[in-house]
């Protein structure tokens, strides 16, 4: 347990989910690999955490080094971390990035990971519940049953607690197969204030292909606002008043691991700071453009200033 808990204001942000310690490959085709952080959630409360927002994360680690360069990550970046546990009988879970022609590609270890052990019996509501806004993932879900029904449990403890829910689908078919990921993301959606899938796995989820038909498919599913991510092309955002296309911004990329995270925590950052939907959506794009610039999910997570600099530079 590290970090001052927050007594006195309650969180913008928490959330719920597996950290990954992350091996990424320097060059296609190459054995060698810089050690960094990630794990989608975790990534996403780093990112809020940088650009402002006060935030808390809640997991399970391992015992093990790599459990302890997670708090310690946690506390540099000013993450809360009272919510979560240790587990002395599994380990904290790891991944690898390989870079080649279609992108990056991800290699797990994380069967029977501390993370995956994480029950409804044990989640510290404390927290869940001091939070404004509660995010959680597909990939929070697809890990176990047990961490499944705790992703459940933690919405509707936030939800009875007055929170906001904001939901990235992050389908990963390494770790569940597509019919049991549409059902579990389907049944999340009507739940959710915000959902922010990529355009690749909404498509997937949808069995649409056309931008509209799919944004559709994830109203008429229970999706209040949907942020639609398509990478380089920037987003789209549709909800009963609006539907508008954010172009992306043109940066030198060099790996876009965690860059649709960092979108997910700078765009509760700015709708807890007071922005309305499409300006906390273009303030999430520009992030998420500057998040492509540098190796890995963590460190090129950028600071206000570095957004705030990019955006004044790209309007001229
Ligand atoms: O979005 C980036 C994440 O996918 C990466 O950090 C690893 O969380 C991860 C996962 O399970 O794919």
């Amino acid at each position: 347990m590290m970090g001052p808990m927050r007594r006195d204001a309650r969180f913008d942000l928490v959330a719920l989910g597996e950290p990954l310690l992350e091996f990424n490959q320097t060059r296609a085709g190459e054995a060698q690999y810089l050690q960094g952080f990630g794990g989608d959630t975790s990534n996403c409360i780093i990112a809020a955490s940088r650009l402002g927002a006060s935030t808390a994360y809640v997991t399970r680690l391992g015992d093990d080094a790599f459990g302890r360069a997670f708090l310690a990550l946690w506390q540099r970046e000013s993450v809360d971390s009272s919510g979560v546990r240790t587990d002395p009988d599994a380990p904290t879970g790891i991944y690898f990035v390989t870079h080649g022609d279609g992108g990056h590609e991800f290699s797990y270890l994380r069967a029977g990971s501390a993370a995956s052990r994480m029950s409804p019996g044990d989640l510290p509501l404390d927290v869940i519940r001091n939070a404004k806004v509660l995010h959680v993932s597909g990939i929070s879900q697809a890990i176990s049953a047990s961490a499944c029904d705790s992703v459940f449990a933690a919405i509707d403890a936030a939800r009875a607690a007055g929170a906001a829910i904001s939901y990235d689908s992050n389908l990963r078919l390494k770790l569940w197969p597509l019919a049991r990921a549409r059902a579990v993301i389907v049944a999340t959606l009507p739940l959710a204030d915000w959902f922010m899938p990529s355009l690749e796995e909404a498509a997937l989820l949808s069995g649409a292909s056309e931008t509209d038909a799919i944004l559709d498919w994830c109203h008429e599913s229970g999706a209040a606002l949907v942020a639609l991510k398509i990478g380089a092309a920037g987003v789209w955002v549709s909800s009963e008043n609006v539907r508008e296309h954010i172009s992306g911004h043109r940066v030198d990329a060099i790996d876009a691991t965690g860059a649709g995270d960092c979108f997910d925590g700078a765009f509760v950052a700015r709708i807890v700071a007071g922005d309305d939907a499409l300006s906390a959506a273009r303030y999430a794009n520009a992030a998420a453009a500057l998040a492509t610039t540098g190796y890995g999910a963590v460190d090129p997570l950028p600071r206000h200033a570095d957004v705030a600099a990019f955006l004044e530079a790209s309007a001229k």
